[in-house]
């Protein structure tokens, strides 16, 4: 891959308008997964705000120890956190992760990206960028979170294994043309500070506020595989805790702490297209 064309961390710090995020960048143009590169700069010390991000991973990672495709052209990168807030409310860097990268993606490109609880970012129902927030806890509180991003920015869908190509999609492959990565990261990292800030103020009222309005799929029939179990119902809302509350058809509500929707509405509107 020729250097011009990896993202170039000077370039992000050029007018970067934060005092934490991004302030300091370590890049590399292959890593096994940058959560566990940040995860060892935090044991270490890090300071908050310092950014891990790679060219590639070889071992990128989802939830539950899956597999995340890490290609050229995406952007893979993990933020060191120190945040002031109880380790069980951590699910809550996850949604402030989520919208910051839906915004940041309407804002600069106009595209219509919505949420997808807790962690999916998806732009015409395909996935176009994966959280995952790992922590460290130290007694009551949390020493350190990692929070990591990933996003399909200039990956082509054929550098993606074929099983994946039809639930997925690239900011190249909706705007036809390639992304500035390094213009977007800045806005990104700017904006992460914003929503950071209003988390350690205590305002996560805000930030679901805003949640809500670009999580697309609240109000939809769906269907939760939470741990080993199904749950089906009406999404209706995210509440103070990140959980998501399901509606169920005795109309009594479930609140979900861990799993993975499927909107069914839409699965059928797809199946009847
Ligand atoms: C996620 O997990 O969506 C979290 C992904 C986090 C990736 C970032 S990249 C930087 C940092 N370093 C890491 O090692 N990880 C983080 P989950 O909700 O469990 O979704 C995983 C599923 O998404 C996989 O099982 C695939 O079905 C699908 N998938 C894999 N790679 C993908 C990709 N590049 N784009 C869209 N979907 C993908």
């Amino acid at each position: 891959m020729p250097r011009r064309s990896w993202i170039h961390p000077e370039k992000i710090k050029k007018g970067l308008k934060t005092d934490l995020i991004g302030q300091r960048i370590q890049h590399f143009t292959e890593a096994t997964s940058t959560n566990d590169i940040a995860k060892k700069l935090a044991s270490k010390g890090a300071e908050e705000g310092t950014v891990v991000i790679s060219e590639t991973q070889t071992l990128g990672r989802g939830r539950l120890s899956r597999r995340w495709a890490s290609p050229r052209g995406g952007i893979w990168l993990s933020t060191v956190l120190r945040p002031q807030i109880k380790p069980k409310e951590a699910p809550k860097l996850t949604l402030v992760a989520a919208v910051v990268v839906a915004q940041t993606i309407k804002e600069i490109f106009g595209l219509n990206a919505e949420i997808k609880w807790p962690n999916d970012v998806l732009i015409k129902g395909r996935k176009v960028c994966g959280i995952l927030t790992e922590t460290s806890i130290k007694g009551e509180t949390i020493d350190f979170a990692v929070v990591g991003i990933g996003i399909n920015a200039n990956t082509s869908l054929d550098s993606f294994p074929e099983r994946l190509r039809g639930t997925l999609t690239s900011l190249k492959k909706e705007l036809g043309e390639e992304i500035d990565r390094e213009d977007f990261l800045r806005a990104l990292f700017e904006k992460l500070e914003h929503y950071y800030r209003l988390l350690e103020e205590e305002k996560f009222d805000l930030i679901l506020q805003e949640w809500r309005s670009l999580g697309g799929f609240l109000g939809q029939h769906v269907e939760v595989i939470s741990l080993d179990e199904k749950i089906v119902g009406q999404a209706v809302d995210v509440n103070q805790n990140g959980k998501l509350v399901i509606k169920l058809e005795d109309g009594s509500e479930r609140k979900v702490t861990v799993g993975d929707v499927i909107i069914r509405t839409r699965l059928y509107e797809r199946e009847t297209d």
